[in-house]
């Protein structure tokens, strides 16, 4: 097998998180992962893809997942092994800041001489930081590096400079830093692919399942992500993708859609191969009208058989959903209202909406057929108080009264953690929203980041709750909202059970080390490791249990068969080496 030119590397959080002993908490209790955070971020697919539609060879190889599996994984006999032209490293999510680094390291002590190149939206905020680390070589700032890293990737094999590439920030071998100007922001979000085939074809090229299976569960839970835009219209003032964040820091004044027929067809590729949910993220309503009914009308088309589900910035109208019924088999629907409370939902950046207008929304959804409907609430938010968290649970209580108790209507709730959004702006300006940053630079974070409990971690204090209320709080409005769905036939009560004694358990577990962290400072290492196994335990599933987020799924003979397809395909592929790629030009980006 030919030379792979870019090898991109996912990290955990915590680089040693297997070694050390850390309350992660509830962090990552609303998303697939554990808190390893070890799900990559999509841009790896769409880069890999691209670059090998150009002529490189790609390979994604996800550490996280690995080390998670295999206790005895050796991260750095595996690092040592590979010899690409260069590697890529995400720190696209802050909560990455200590592993990619150390893994950076890595990197260096076994290849000296190859190319690290950082990328991702907390890269692009830390991008001078970043390179004057000396395991970082080259920082590819912005939203879509797809092209630009694609032209860097010549440049290393030889065939171009470095000088002219757009949104990079560089080491000279004389060790000063360059930024080159952030000019590549495309206006659409056509030019890429998120073909989910890319990844099946680089397991069966590569032979290897683990290092490229997006998080930890995903062969039990194949949900997959699909993309409407880059960007946001809307400007929630803790959110590091707000349209604020996109013009200050990543060059984007105007959201980048993606066609809706490409969209379709991302769609149509995901039900070919993988039978799991489909998540259509960042709120297609966002397009408009006309960009709305193209792509229902499309997906109409497909009669699409995986549950697909839609996040909604704003409650949609009942008109809405009357249309999405008629065109779609199985839909659902997810909102983030953060609060109950109309004040401090405004507070957030989300005044365009109140409460009755949301339950309102619920109701019409659940009358025209939605399968599900998620509602996710938030802690840590401007202007919250420990009480006003702490009505959460009597509201969803009444909340499911006004839906006749119906167990379609799902409420969740978890705290913004571990950080506040760099970029934000409340991360710009902390004390105008009534915080203080705990935290400002790239290695402020990567020190926090191995704190011992997620109380410590955390970058930020707000004005109106303190740490130490908000991880009560958070702890009693999850134990409350558990305790509601249970009384009321939601969820299966021994699992509230069960999640409930966790939350009681990771109560004491943080109460434990907050004396371990107030005693003799000799003795704490020792102390908080007596705790680890422990700590391991209760940092999941600790506000409510992780699977009642998963929707169903179901295998066919159907997908098993193009899988089956894509298998001799790709091998006769590499046994012939019939892979002709695209010449490449650098040019304005073309539809795919
Ligand atoms: C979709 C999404 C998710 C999906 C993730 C899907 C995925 N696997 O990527 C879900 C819902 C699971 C998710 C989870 C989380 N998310 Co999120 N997410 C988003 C969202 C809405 C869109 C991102 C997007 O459109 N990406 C488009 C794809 C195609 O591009 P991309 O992945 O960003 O990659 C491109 C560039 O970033 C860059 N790039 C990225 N990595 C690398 C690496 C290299 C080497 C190079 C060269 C380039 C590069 O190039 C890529 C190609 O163009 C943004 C908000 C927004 N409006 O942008 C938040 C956002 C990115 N998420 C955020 C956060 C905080 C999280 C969580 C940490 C929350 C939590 N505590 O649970 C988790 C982390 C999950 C994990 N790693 O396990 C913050 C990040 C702030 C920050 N700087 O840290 C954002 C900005 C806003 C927010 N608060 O939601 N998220
Ligand atoms: S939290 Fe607000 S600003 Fe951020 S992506 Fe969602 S709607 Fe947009």
């Amino acid at each position: 097998m030919s030379r792979v030119d870019l090898v991109l590397l996912h990290a955990p959080s915590v680089y040693d998180f297997r070694e050390r002993s850390i309350m992660f908490g509830p962090v990552s209790d609303m998303v697939p992962s554990t808190p390893a955070f070890e799900m990559y971020p999509l841009g790896f697919t769409t880069m890999a893809e691209y670059m090998e539609r150009h002529g490189l060879k790609v390979r994604i190889v996800n550490l996280a997942v690995l080390m998670l599996n295999r206790k005895d994984f050796d991260v750095e006999a595996a690092i040592r092994d590979m010899d690409p032209v260069a590697f890529g490293i995400d720190l696209h999510w802050l909560p990455h800041a200590h592993g990619s680094i150390e893994i950076a390291k890595i990197v260096k002590k076994y290849h000296p001489n190859t190319p690290v190149i950082f990328g991702g939206l907390s890269s692009t905020y830390f991008h001078e930081e970043l390179v004057s680390y000396p395991c970082v070589d080259y920082v590819m700032r912005g939203d879509s590096t797809e092209e630009p890293i694609t032209r860097l990737m010549f440049a290393l094999k030889g065939k171009g400079r470095v000088d002219d590439i757009p949104n990079l920030t560089y080491k000279t071998a004389a060790g000063s830093v360059v930024v080159n100007p952030l000019e590549w922001v495309p206006d659409t979000m056509d030019a890429i692919s998120l073909d989910y085939s890319f990844n099946m074809k680089a397991v069966i090229r590569y032979r290897d399942m683990m290092g490229f299976v997006p998080f930890k569960d995903w062969l039990q839970y194949p949900v997959c992500a699909s993309l409407t835009c880059r960007g946001c219209t809307h400007n929630c003032v803790t959110c590091g993708g707000s349209a604020y964040a996109f013009r200050e820091h990543f060059g984007r004044s105007k959201v980048a859609f993606r066609d809706p027929e490409l969209l379709v067809r991302d769609i149509e590729h995901i039900q070919k191969y993988i039978p799991g949910p489909i998540f259509v993220l960042n709120d297609f309503l966002q397009g408009g009208r006309d960009y709305v009914a193209a792509f229902i009308r499309g997906l109409s088309r497909l009669n699409l058989r995986n549950p697909i589900g839609f996040e909604f910035f704003k409650p949609p109208a009942e008109e809405f959903y009357e249309f999405l019924n008629e065109h779609l088999n199985d839909y659902s629907v997810e909102i983030s209202a953060e609060s109950h409370d109309d004040a401090v939902r405004a507070a957030f950046g989300k005044h365009h909406y109140t409460a009755e207008q949301l339950e309102t929304s619920i109701q019409a959804a659940l009358k025209h057929g939605c399968s599900r409907f998620d509602l996710y609430f938030m802690t840590g938010i401007p202007t919250q108080t420990a009480a006003s968290v702490l009505e959460t649970p009597a509201y969803v209580e009444s909340l499911y009264g006004k839906v006749n108790n119906d167990p379609r209507l799902l409420a969740f709730t978890s705290p913004m953690a571990p950080f506040l959004d760099p970029g934000s702006m409340v991360f710009d300006d902390p004390a105008k929203y009534g915080y203080t940053r705990r935290a400002t630079t790239l290695e402020e974070h990567r020190q926090l980041l191995i704190q011992p409990s997620w109380k410590h971690i955390m970058n930020y204090e707000s004005h109106s709750m303190s740490p130490a209320e908000m991880v009560d709080a958070t702890y009693e409005a999850g134990v409350g909202i558990n305790r509601v769905k249970a009384k009321l036939g939601i969820i299966d009560p021994k699992v509230a059970l069960q999640t409930e004694e966790r939350a009681g358990l990771a109560r004491i577990a943080m109460a434990e080390i907050d004396a371990i962290m107030g005693g003799d400072p000799a003795k704490r290492e020792s102390g908080l490791l007596v705790l680890k196994k422990r700590v391991d335990e209760l940092s999941e599933s600790t506000v409510c249990e992780k699977s009642d987020l998963n929707w169903p799924a179901h295998v066919s003979w159907r997908h098993v068969w193009h899988v089956l397809v894509l298998w001799v395909t790709e091998n006769l592929a590499n046994l012939l080496h019939l892979r002709k790629p695209l010449p490449h030009s650098v040019s304005e980006p073309s539809e795919v």
